[in-house]
């Protein structure tokens, strides 16, 4: 996991091959530079493999692994590349403003910034995706497994009450083509969700999985059952049904004083609010902060985003005075539900999906490297509470 992220977090110096300009193709790029990475991440562990990099407290063991120093973090950067330098550095779709995601794909597989010619030729790679597979991925919108789950007794268990909707929804094939044509204009909205270095559930578990030579097929589907969660991917659809609420309860616009003994009585009823917080950030999501960017651009009077945007004034300090969460700021699933739904995708339960497909160019990166570094099995040492009890000196009566 470590050699995992020194990888990922190492993007100039594959960067300044400059010869790789003249690769066309991203298997030709990438057979350059696998052996490269390969030889320099065994001189490291060859010269530092024994060398100690923290410590591990019983808090740690026993708290979902939150401060293992098993991962670098430096905030959300596409190998090494802030959102706003990703904006402006990568090709974009002629008289477009966002990256394209065949050039973000690139990025993140290479480390490096592709020319338009190495984008188009990814697109065209696209192109031969088989109709076939199309169809395929429809029908697993049916896999009888989460039909199962949607109707499991852990969906209406789940604390979170306005949780209604699973990510593997029974998207109506209806209105495919609609959601298609939609997905064609929002895509620039949506690469924010491509990548977040590697502890985050859904990244973590394709490459937990991956680990044990499971195809990326495998890795990738066990990663979207992780991002369903309402911790997680399904936090976006959360956001919105939270608003939608708000917005029925209150009417239109509506004074601070409202809003905020809005937000009090869902902590006070024991549910969180869905899309502040975060494990790791301790300061607003700079995706949530592009979003919001791209709204107050795009569309600054809408009355989502303008509630979105009040609530980004007072959510914050109700947290603060609550005095629990530990990052009271938006994350990036606070907003990205009210773009969606301004471009005409009404589908709620979609959502997830779209951060999903999005996901998977963050991913399925990590795993071509994963598997051409050779990671080993992902292993970590379990303990009794007894064990880890009597490893401190504690008793266990
Ligand atoms: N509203 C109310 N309470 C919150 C809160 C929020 N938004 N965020 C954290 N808290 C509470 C926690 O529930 C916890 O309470 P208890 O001590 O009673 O258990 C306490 O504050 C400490 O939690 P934390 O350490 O700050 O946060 P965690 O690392 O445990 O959890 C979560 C991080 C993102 C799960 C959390 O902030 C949360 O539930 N947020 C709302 C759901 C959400 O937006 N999820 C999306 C996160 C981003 C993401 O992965 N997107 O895909």
């Amino acid at each position: 996991m470590s050699f995992l992220t020194v990888t990922r977090l190492a993007p100039k110096l594959l960067n300044s091959k400059s010869k790789h300009r003249l690769l066309q193709n991203l298997k030709d790029v990438l057979s350059d530079l696998i052996p490269k990475e390969q030889t320099r991440i065994k001189n490291f562990k060859q010269q530092y493999g024994k060398t100690n990099i923290g410590q591990i407290t019983v808090d740690m063991v026993s708290g979902g692994d939150f401060c293992l120093p098993g991962l670098v973090y430096c905030g959300i950067r596409f190998r090494g590349y802030s959102i706003p330098e990703c904006q402006k550095l990568l090709p974009k779709a002629p008289g477009g403003e966002e990256p394209l995601p065949e050039g973000l794909f690139w990025l993140l597989v290479t480390g490096q910034i592709p020319t338009e010619e190495q984008v188009s030729r990814c697109k065209n790679f696209r192109e031969q995706v088989s109709v076939m597979v199309y169809q395929t991925l429809s029908n697993l919108f049916r896999i009888p497994n989460c039909i199962n789950q949607s109707i499991h007794q852990f969906a209406s268990a789940f604390p979170f009450q306005v949780c209604g909707g699973r990510w593997s929804l029974s998207h109506r094939r209806a209105n495919t083509q609609r959601q298609t044509t939609i997905c064609t204009h929002i895509h620039s909205c949506i690469h924010t969700y491509s990548d977040h270095e590697g502890g985050n559930v859904s990244a973590h578990t394709s490459h937990l999985v991956g680990s044990a030579l499971s195809d990326p097929y495998l890795s990738f589907s066990a990663a979207m059952n992780g991002l369903a969660g309402p911790l997680h991917g399904l936090a976006n659809q959360e956001v919105l049904v939270w608003l939608t609420a708000l917005q029925k309860e209150l009417g239109g616009e509506v004074s601070d004083e409202r809003m905020r003994d809005y937000i009090w009585n869902t902590l006070k009823s024991g549910r969180v609010v869905p899309g502040y917080g975060h494990a790791v950030l301790r300061k607003t999501d700079p995706r949530y902060t592009c979003q919001r960017e791209f709204a107050l651009k795009h569309l600054p009077s809408d009355p989502m985003f303008k509630m979105v945007a009040q609530l980004y004034k007072i959510v914050p300090n109700v947290l603060l005075e609550q005095g629990k969460a530990k990052n009271p700021w938006p994350n990036v699933d606070a907003h990205s539900g009210v773009l969606l739904q301004y471009y005409g995708m009404s589908e709620m339960n979609y959502y997830t999906v779209l951060f999903g497909v999005s996901r998977a160019l963050g991913v399925l990166a990590q795993l071509v490297w994963s598997r051409a570094l050779g990671f080993p099995l992902e292993r970590p040492k379990s303990m009794s509470t007894d064990g880890l009890m009597s490893l401190v000196g504690a008793k266990s009566g």
